[in-house]
């Protein structure tokens, strides 16, 4: 469960949060595949609670009401046609996958396919569920409870979410026949969203009732779901990340937080130079890695000073980091603009999702920020896919906030997050030549738009990225040469 079964040369997913399944596909299309992405996390795709008492929040997702593939985003032809267009484009899809409740208490009971609910009953006729099928005495999960109480993180309800019961046949059965539906449908794999609220026993019976991929999207025989477990573990609780990472991979959360220090200043880019396990990380394969996600970038699950896109230096350089180094599988973060953190995504009068319009320079428009278009973020997921397997050598660093490595022959890249500007002949470890930076540029028709870089025979080059410059960045692969 911890290959995400890429197309070849491909290495890098991205979250389009909210996004609708006809854009996506349309997305695959013109961007995403010619770009070399290798996956997309999509929004929950089953039908949800509609909660206009809060103006459609984009969190109603997260109250399941049935497993209906109905949502905002689209139907279930609507998402069919998405995942065979991403899978021709040699782009997967990744489905966020809430099993572990349904929806909580609140004054709406009608769901986004016109289901309705009883939540003070347990009663969802639209799977349907019942009393039974939920953990009992009926409790809720409190603040103090992470710290002692396993079993309570695990059978009381996470923010009053009706919390079944994953240990009852009838709620695996349901919860794999939506699944192995998806897996039948295209999908690659799934984030298990609340996996610290489920018991590892349960999840592991039901990861293996799933099918394997589905051969007639291009997945070879036998493949299985790549799983990526949400489970925020920054130490000190009753729960931990190792209780997962047996059966598939986990949300690395102290990835982002120790990046977003690193790169906000608050610590040094030198120490960097063992980035990996010796920090205090999972083991590369069973990490999956972002800056931000749709939680913490605006507040909710795990806390920390996360950078994100309001902070675009300090940000594309963190992601930069994160492409330009092998360890972990990572995820780029594709937002809307918003300031209420409760906010839903751009939306017209009756709640429909406004799609994004593309402006002539790649970039989105309609208040959606698609970083991952941002020329420095997408030409770095072309620079991962260069660097493939090879790891980090030459490194370098000023013992401050200055650093540069090479990724084996194919690719290097250097950082200044210091007040002052870098000016080093540094070693690149690339042929002789001339390459074009693609961050603060990119090849196009064969002239660069950015800083172009001579490499010369002893494989060095002179590189200089001032402290006031637009990006902190300067990266280079065997794919700019000129
Ligand atoms: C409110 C009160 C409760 C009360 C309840 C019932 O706060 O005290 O018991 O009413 O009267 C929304 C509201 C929340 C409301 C709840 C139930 O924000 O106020 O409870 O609905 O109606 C997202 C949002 C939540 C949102 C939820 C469901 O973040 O605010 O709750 O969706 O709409 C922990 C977990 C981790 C989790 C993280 C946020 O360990 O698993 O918190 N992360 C995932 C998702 C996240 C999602 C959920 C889990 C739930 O990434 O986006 O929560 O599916 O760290
Ligand atoms: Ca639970």
């Amino acid at each position: 469960y911890k290959n995400p079964h890429y197309a070849a040369g491909r290495s890098t997913m991205v979250h389009l949060f909210e996004w609708k399944w006809d854009d996506i596909a349309a997305e695959c299309e013109r961007f995403l595949g010619p770009r070399g992405f290798g996956g997309i996390q999509i929004s929950p795709p089953n039908e949800n609670l509609v909660i206009w008492s809060r103006n459609r929040p984009w969190w109603e997702r997260y109250q399941p009401i049935s497993y209906r593939l109905i949502t905002r985003s689209g139907n279930e032809n609507q998402f069919a046609n998405m995942v065979r267009r991403c899978n021709n484009a040699g782009v997967r899809i990744y489905v966020d996958a809430i099993i572990n409740h349904m929806t909580g208490t609140w004054n709406e009971n009608v769901g986004t396919g016109g289901s309705t609910a009883n939540f003070g009953d347990w009663h969802f006729p639209g799977v349907p569920y019942g009393r039974n099928d939920f953990n009992w005495p009926h409790c809720v999960i409190s603040g103090n409870d992470y710290n002692c109480c396993a079993d309570r993180v695990r059978n009381c309800e996470l923010s009053g979410l009706k919390d079944l019961n994953q240990g009852s046949e009838y709620v695996r059965e349901q919860i794999v026949n939506f699944m192995n539906h998806l897996i039948s449908l295209g999908v690659a794999g799934f984030r298990i969203d609340a996996a610290k609220h489920m018991w590892p026993g349960d999840l592991s019976v039901i990861y293996s009732r799933l099918h394997n991929l589905n051969t007639a999207h291009g997945f070879p025989s036998g493949a299985r779901p790549y799983i990526f477990q949400e489970v925020i573990d920054l130490g000190g609780e009753a729960i931990s990340r190792n209780e997962y990472i047996a059966l598939a991979a986990v949300t690395e959360f102290r990835f982002g937080l120790e990046l977003s220090r690193a790169f906000s200043q608050q610590n040094q880019l030198r120490w960097l130079s063992n980035w990996g396990p010796q920090w205090g990380l999972l083991a590369s394969g069973d990490s999956l890695t972002f800056i931000d996600n749709h939680d913490n970038q605006r507040g909710h699950g795990a806390g920390g000073n996360i950078l994100t896109y309001k902070r675009s230096k300090q940000y594309k350089g963190a992601i930069a980091f994160m492409l330009a180094h092998p360890y972990g599988q990572p995820q780029l973060m594709s937002s809307y603009d918003f300031h209420d953190t409760e906010a839903g995504p751009p939306m017209d009068h009756n709640g429909n999702i406004v799609s994004p319009s593309i402006n002539s320079d790649n970039s989105c428009g309609n208040g959606w920020i698609c970083e991952h278009r941002w020329r420095q973020i997408a030409g770095m997921v072309g620079f991962r896919n260069v660097a493939g397997n090879t790891g980090v050598n030459d490194w370098w660093d000023n013992g401050s906030n200055q650093i540069a490595f090479c990724r084996g022959g194919q690719a290097f890249i250097a950082f200044n997050n210091d007040n002052w500007g870098l000016s080093q002949t540094l070693q690149t470890c690339l042929p002789a030549g001339r390459y074009c930076d693609i961050i603060s540029g990119e090849k196009i028709n064969n002239a660069c738009t950015g800083k172009t870089i001579t490499v010369g025979n002893d494989g060095r080059a002179h590189i200089s990225i001032g402290s006031n410059e637009y990006d902190m960045v300067l990266a280079i692969h065997r794919g700019t040469q000129s």
